[in-house]
């Protein structure tokens, strides 16, 4: 049984690694600390918090002294860190934001966990798994070998490099501190509960809604998708029975360009649309309402500054240690997901009228069609 600090457990994964935790390791204390930022939810965290099974506190990895605060009253002897700003648009936007919750706040609480560790001498059975991505690697040409754990790190946008300068950051505990630490580097997740500002969400929302669905540039761009559920079983196995200093590469093994990404989104909601005629009631503004493909909404816009052309991951070390389980097929998880979004109208639309929407609004700057 361990004392589990879970940081952006509001956040995407975050939510989805409460849920998955909890299913499999019943008698964890699992705490969640999460600012709430703009892409933290926690409707999903409700029942768990009311019925206790959860502790929820709202608060900033950048606050030294409640991390400390936390680590001495619950004791942790597993930290998963999640808690980022975590989308490449707002990156270029605005950086700041990213250099000090995702160097900063990653350095105060290596810090606080390293102190309360060797303060109490728990720290050689304690375990502090830092949650990363595969940006920091860099752009791929399309015929480049893919990233594996040896590649060297390039980030091009300023979420990548922050999340790089966490990496090392991290890293550099392990071999100055002995800190118990590892990394994954994980490709594009997707699945339940992804805020709306990121690709395959937005682009199912846009759809219903009757929006243009923005691609930007040329749509070659490839991603290398993994269904959030492979990704969260990858952090367990990897925090579990993981090497200290070790990196793990966590990939879906799904690589598509953006356009048949998009067009696989309206495929499946044309389909939808014809199969169940209610939907046609719930969202008139969709082409698919009156018969028509969504993909006559695709719409090529600017292209993103800096936008890495491919990523792609080689897993190989996370298969040979921990066994290959990552399953999820792109196609039938990208329809369990379309069917998600179609389910929970009411989880999007509050997200969608929020603090998003100022932002989205303020910041469309780039997304002129060309
Ligand atoms: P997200 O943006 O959905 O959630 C991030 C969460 O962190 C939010 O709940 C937010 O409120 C919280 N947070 C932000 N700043 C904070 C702070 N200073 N203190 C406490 N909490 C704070 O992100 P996500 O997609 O769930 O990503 C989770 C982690 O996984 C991030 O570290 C991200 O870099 C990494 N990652 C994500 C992907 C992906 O495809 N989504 C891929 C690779 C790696
Ligand atoms: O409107 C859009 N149109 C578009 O063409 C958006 C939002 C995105 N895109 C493109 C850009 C990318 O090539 O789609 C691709 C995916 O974009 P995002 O969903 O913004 O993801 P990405 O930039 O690849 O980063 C994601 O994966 C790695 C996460 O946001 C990061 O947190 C993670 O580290």
């Amino acid at each position: 049984m361990h004392s589990v600090l879970i940081t952006g457990g509001a956040g995407f994964i975050g939510q989805n690694l409460v849920h998955a935790w909890r299913a499999a390791r019943p008698d964890d204390l699992l705490v969640v600390v999460d600012a709430m930022t703009y892409a933290a939810n926690i409707r999903s965290l409700e029942p768990l918090i009311a019925d206790r099974c959860i502790l929820f506190v709202k608060g900033d990895i950048k606050d030294g002294a409640l991390m400390r605060r936390l680590f001495d009253e619950h004791a942790f002897t597993r930290v998963a860190h999640l808690a980022a700003e975590s989308h490449v648009d707002r990156s270029i936007v605005d950086p700041e934001a990213f250099l000090q919750t995702n160097v900063l706040g990653t350095f105060t609480l290596l810090k606080a966990a390293h102190d309360a560790w060797r303060s109490s001498g728990t720290i050689d059975g304690a375990r502090f798994l830092h949650v990363s991505t595969d940006e920091v690697y860099g752009s791929l040409g399309p015929s480049d070998p893919a990233f594996s754990e040896a590649s060297p790190y390039r980030p091009n946008s300023p979420y990548a490099a922050s999340k790089a300068a966490s990496d090392h950051l991290v890293r550099s505990f392990v071999a100055t501190y002995g800190m118990p630490a590892l990394i994954t580097n994980c490709s594009n997740n997707y699945g339940p509960y992804q805020h709306p500002e990121k690709l395959i969400p937005l682009m199912i929302i846009h759809a219903l809604e009757g929006k243009p669905l923005p691609i930007y540039g040329d749509g070659s761009n490839v991603r290398d998708w993994l269904h959030v559920s492979d990704h969260c079983d990858a952090l367990m196995s990897a925090i579990e029975r993981g090497g200290v200093g070790e990196t793990y590469n966590i990939g879906g093994g799904n690589e598509r360009n953006n356009r048949d990404v998009v067009g696989l989104i309206c495929d499946t909601l044309d389909g939808a649309f014809a199969a169940d005629r209610g939907l046609a009631t719930r969202f008139p503004s969709c082409p698919a309402a009156s018969g028509q493909s969504c993909r006559a909404l695709i719409s090529y816009v600017t292209d993103r500054p800096g936008h890495d052309h491919r990523y792609a991951i080689d897993a190989a070390k996370l298969d040979r240690e921990f066994g290959k389980r990552r399953s999820t097929g792109f196609e039938a998880g990208l329809g369990q997901t379309v069917h998600w979004y179609l389910d929970q109208e009411d989880w999007w639309r509050e997200v969608t009228s929020g603090a998003y929407k100022a932002w989205i609004d303020k910041n469309y700057g780039f997304r002129i069609a060309v």
